[in-house]
């Protein structure tokens, strides 16, 4: 069982439903760093089978599975998938030393849109600053459930956000996220280990509940990406609706914005 203190509060899991994401910089010591770093140079992480839970995939000796066994990701993984996750599948993405092309803009496997969701970590074991081409993502796109790489067309977005980071950093996402490899204009590789996981229990107040009714809660909610001009609004219900399936509450609103989509008068006008 994690303790408590590791788990997430109210305000980062707010923060995941509005902006899709959650950033921990230099979470993972330096030591674990380099022997994963080596590992991955070594081409020596072995895959897993998909659908088996993810604390029977890496053995304890191994650097990768002990970064994700660190009680702090343990917190993660605990407040947005639960305790006993399934591992679904990894990948060592890497960028070559030089490589001046970016990667299209496209979203991880979605097959359907339920409201249960996955995470996917995105940790760089090595320092990735922004000529190394860390992934970009764009906060706020997680509800726009689209094919694969239907958004290819697409090359820059407002408030996108490129992971320029320090060694031991780590990203966890909602599968939704729109994302895409830079360009790397250095003379390193850079490595990307991604790791995705679906959850065993249904997805509700999994995390350290608090602080659940914080008034800044709904100002969290309420932010506004830019990059979807007016349909803010749209996200908006959107992540109302995604706080009262992660709450159990079928009554939250922000504001005004849920209330007036389900005023349906059953009434009828008696004549006077
Ligand atoms: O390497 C990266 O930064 C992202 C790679 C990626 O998202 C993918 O290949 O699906
Ligand atoms: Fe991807």
């Amino acid at each position: 069982m994690v303790d408590k203190k590791y788990l997430l509060d109210s305000k980062q899991m707010a923060h995941f439903v509005a902006d899709g994401y959650l950033r921990f910089d230099e979470l993972v010591p330096t030591e674990l760093n380099e022997a994963v770093h080596a590992e991955m140079e070594d081409h020596g992480i072995g895959r897993g089978t998909a659908g088996v839970p993810l604390s029977a995939i890496w053995p304890q000796s191994s650097p990768i599975g002990s970064v994700f066994r660190l009680p702090e990701v343990q917190g993660i993984i605990h407040s947005l998938v639960g305790p006993d996750p399934l591992y679904d599948h990894h990948a060592v993405h890497t960028v070559n030393a030089g490589r001046d092309i970016g990667q299209h803009w496209h979203a991880d496997a979605i097959i359907d849109t339920r409201m249960h969701f996955d995470i996917q970590f995105f940790y760089f074991a090595h320092d990735t600053p922004r000529e190394m081409g860390g992934t970009m993502i764009l906060p706020g796109s997680h509800y726009r459930r689209v094919c694969e790489s239907d958004i290819a067309r697409y090359h820059n977005f407002l408030e996108q956000l490129p992971i320029v980071c320090k060694a031991g950093t780590i990203f966890v996402v909602h599968h939704g996220i729109w994302h895409c490899a830079q360009p790397n204009q250095t003379d390193r590789m850079r490595y990307m280990f991604k790791l995705r996981l679906n959850p065993t229990v249904r997805q509700m107040c999994l995390w350290n509940t608090d602080d659940l009714d914080d008034p800044a809660i709904p100002g969290i909610l309420n932010a506004n990406h830019k990059w979807y001009g007016n349909d803010v609004r749209l996200e908006i219900v959107n992540r109302i609706k995604f706080w009262r399936f992660l709450v159990g509450d079928d009554k939250f609103d922000v504001g005004y914005w849920m209330g007036r989509l389900e005023n349906l008068p059953e009434n009828v006008l008696e004549a006077a």
